[in-house]
């Protein structure tokens, strides 16, 4: 409309990308060992290279892990509240850099710069301060009297949430005095690297934070390190699975969190409006790729029209396209694999006989992308109401009692999250208490906050990351 507030784009130019990247290991971007060779880290909205990558062979992971081995003891002895000014350091050097940081991000992932600006940056900043306050309070506050770090931790991440799943993983394991090696996804391991320039930036001791670049194989290398304390993944459940695996009979400890297939349950005195924002929230934030991502939408029979017709409204007002445009909803699918992976599970939707509807939108000729899509008459027999498709694919269902909402929202190998939308506190709590998810959110979807843990049941994986109890992954 002639009012609408329409925003330039956000620049490119505030990024500053270098053609090629090293290794960052013991405090130095470093060039790999061996010939291992470099691959190419492109923008999904456009499919421009954006840099060139090392990959981590064998040898690299040795050094970095021996890097982390050799920082260990002497960033362990420090008291708790030398190493929280480090990462009080590190927290507002992100907040200084997060304008560059997010653009980076919406470049490498794809998703859009509302996002990034407004929740992922701020998520990570705030991980790194919530942390940072616990690194001198570890005495007496439940641990045990002297709590001790586990020594060096591997963590593997993945390319949804680049930066914030590099500040899940590395505040915490700082906080606590372990040292760590962190692989960033294969598709987005710009920020990752730009992580390291933060550290250095912090004086952070060399070794202390190493990043090892590379696809699955230099994340095997690393897991099966035997100079690795602890393993924390986030990740795809049959990476899950084959990690275990090589982990079992180690002393490594483990913390997987994997897939999710949540269920969004609309009971009929459920503020609509409010439930319908949620619902769209819920599995088109980051274009689905969610672990927990409110991907079955179980609605009461008696509202069902009601719903869906709103909710259909409401997406029709979805913008789909360029990652840097403030106006953006819905960005680039991250890579073509993935694009490959959510088309055939569409499609598949549709051949096993549910409705899908998208509504009318125009795709950039350029890049991944994939429009924001609904499949009504889904029943519990379909792939699509089973499987995780980590893209913009909502599976509709429908329930007419309680039991019946909850019985078919824990039909499923996973148990992450699940939301409940209910006028009713007492209603909300009954079904919330029979739900088997790690979380539950009441009238409200994604939120996130450092105070509490995030985690699954079932193949949704075992630990908890956040809070209190994020911290007891990585204390002995
Ligand atoms: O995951 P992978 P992919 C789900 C989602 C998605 C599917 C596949 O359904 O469609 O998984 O995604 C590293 N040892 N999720 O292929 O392969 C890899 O390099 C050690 C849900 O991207 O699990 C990357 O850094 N590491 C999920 C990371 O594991 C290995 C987020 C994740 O990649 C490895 C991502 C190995 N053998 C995908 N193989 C969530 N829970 O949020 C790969 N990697």
């Amino acid at each position: 409309g002639m009012f609408e507030y329409a925003p330039a784009p956000e620049s490119r130019s505030v990024v500053d990308i270098a053609p090629s990247y090293g290794l960052f290991i013991d405090g130095e971007f470093v060039p790999p060992a061996s010939s291992g060779g470099v691959f190419k880290t492109v923008n999904p909205a456009t499919e421009e290279v954006l840099a060139e990558v090392s990959t981590a062979g064998p040898e690299d992971v040795d050094r970095a892990v021996t890097a982390a081995r050799r920082a260990a003891g002497p960033w362990s002895a420090l008291p708790g509240a030398e190493r929280a000014k480090y990462l009080f350091r590190i927290a507002r050097i992100i907040q200084e850099r997060s304008r560059e940081l997010a653009v980076l991000e919406s470049l490498d992932n794809g998703k859009p710069i509302r996002e990034s600006r407004d929740i992922d940056l701020p998520l990570v900043a705030a991980h790194f301060f919530y942390y940072a306050g616990w690194a001198d309070k570890l005495r007496y506050a439940g641990f045990g009297a002297d709590p001790r770090p586990l020594g060096v931790a591997a963590q593997v991440i993945p390319w949804n949430f680049p930066l914030l799943m590099l500040a899940w993983k590395i505040a915490p394991a700082l906080a606590t005095g372990n040292t760590v090696v962190l692989k960033p996804a294969e598709t987005t391991p710009l920020s990752a690297l730009f992580f390291a320039d933060v550290c250095r930036q912090a004086d952070l001791p060399p070794g202390v934070v190493n990043i090892v670049t590379g696809a699955g194989e230099t994340g095997r290398t690393l897991v099966e390190h035997p100079g690795v304390d602890k393993v924390a993944f986030t990740g795809s459940t049959e990476v899950g699975r084959q990690i275990a695996r090589s982990v079992a009979g180690t002393r490594k400890r483990l913390t997987l969190e994997l897939g999710g297939k949540a269920a969004n349950i609309v009971f009929d005195d459920a503020p609509i409006d409010q439930a319908v924002e949620g619902i769209v929230n819920g599995i088109f934030f980051n274009q689905g790729h969610v672990c927990c991502a409110g991907s079955r939408l179980l609605i009461q029979e008696s509202v069902y029209d009601e719903v869906l017709e709103s909710l259909k409204r409401r997406m029709a007002t979805l913008r789909v396209g360029d990652p840097l445009d403030k106006n953006t909803d819905v960005g680039a699918i991250n890579s073509a694999e993935q694009l490959e992976r959510i088309r055939t599970l569409s499609d598949i939707g549709a051949e096993e006989g549910a409705e899908r509807w998208s509504p009318p939108c125009t795709l950039p000729a350029q890049g991944f992308w994939f429009a924001p899509t609904i499949f009504t008459g889904v029943t519990q027999a379909h792939r699509i109401a089973r499987e995780e498709i980590f893209g913009p694919v909502l599976s509709v269902l429908t329930f007419r009692t309680p039991a019946e909402a909850i019985e078919k929202a824990n039909n499923t190998p996973y148990g992450l999250s699940a939301g409940v939308w209910s006028e009713k506190g007492s209603r909300i709590l009954a079904v919330a208490d029979k739900l088997r998810a790690g979380v539950v959110w009441a009238n409200t979807f994604n939120k996130f906050d450092p105070t509490s843990p995030f985690g699954g049941y079932k193949e949704s994986g075992y630990g908890r990351e956040g809070g209190r109890h994020g911290l007891e992954a990585y204390l002995a």
